[in-house]
């Protein structure tokens, strides 16, 4: 089960294990201010527009106009392709695939003309080809690890499941080469609220062992809407401390 992740950085010398999580966004760029701190709580993200700009297969072949992205990545049918409709309030921008495993390409979005969403091909899915596996990984190594204009990497986790070693194994990773990245719990409609809140703390649970901090989590759901505001905001916060240090 774990082939893509054993495989995505057996070639990379990667740093010593961090004892502590990335806690979301690279640091802030150097020239911010308290005021600017202030102001960036109050931002509401409002999705003005959302177009589909492309599937590639390597990160040299990804748009090279510097804006910032935020790429989504999980197990195939985590819910990636329905949270990145949600968030951009379109039924059918990214693809929503019933056979799972099939996307091998890196989907980009364009919104508001001004930063990306990336839908990255789903991991995990037992009746993946090896050789497909190992396209996974040499497309995702080399845009995880190459990508600069890559601000944070949204782990989706299905929340309706206890925690998945593949899951931890791939954050672990994250970590390791110091790859921002914060959790999305997906599916949280389909069930209660206790069922959710118990496989959150498990999940929780399972990373504390290795870690003292845990990064930023987002409840979600596709069918619903929640977790939306949240996660936009989180984006927004990010792109304003960029445009600030930039301007
Ligand atoms: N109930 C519910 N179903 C979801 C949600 N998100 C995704 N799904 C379903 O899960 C399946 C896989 O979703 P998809 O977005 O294609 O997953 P991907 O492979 O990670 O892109 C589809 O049948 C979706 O309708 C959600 O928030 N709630
Ligand atoms: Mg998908």
């Amino acid at each position: 089960m774990l082939h893509e992740i054993d495989t995505l950085f057996a070639n990379k010398s990667a740093t010593p294990a961090s004892q502590k999580w990335i806690t979301g966004a690279k640091p802030p760029p150097s020239g911010q201010n308290a005021y600017i701190c202030q102001r960036l709580n109050v931002i509401e993200m409002e999705i003005r527009s959302a177009e589909y700009q492309g599937s590639f297969t390597t990160e040299a072949a990804c748009p090279q106009d510097n804006k910032p992205e935020y790429a989504f990545v999980g197990r195939s049918n985590v819910g990636k392709s329905s949270l990145i409709n949600m968030l951009c309030s379109r039924k059918a921008l990214a693809k929503v695939s019933g056979t799972p495993g099939k996307t091998q390409t890196l989907n980009y979005f364009l919104i508001n003309n001004a930063w990306y969403l990336v839908d990255l091909p789903g991991y995990g899915y037992a009746r993946t080809a090896k050789t497909q596996r190992k396209s996974w990984s040499k497309m995702t190594i080399s845009y995880l690890t190459q990508r600069k204009s890559l601000e944070c990497v949204f782990v989706l986790l299905d929340s309706n499941i206890p925690p998945q070693a593949i899951d931890l194994a791939f954050m672990a990773k994250l970590a390791e080469l110091e790859i921002p990245f914060v959790i999305a719990y997906t599916k949280s409609d389909r069930i209660s609220k206790k069922i959710l809140n118990d496989n959150i703390k498990a999940i929780q649970k399972a990373m504390l062992p290795r870690w003292n901090e845990l990064p930023a989590q987002f409840t979600t759901s596709a069918e619903k809407g929640t977790g939306r505001t949240e996660i936009l905001n989180f984006i927004g916060q990010i792109n304003a401390q960029i445009a600030a240090a930039t301007s």
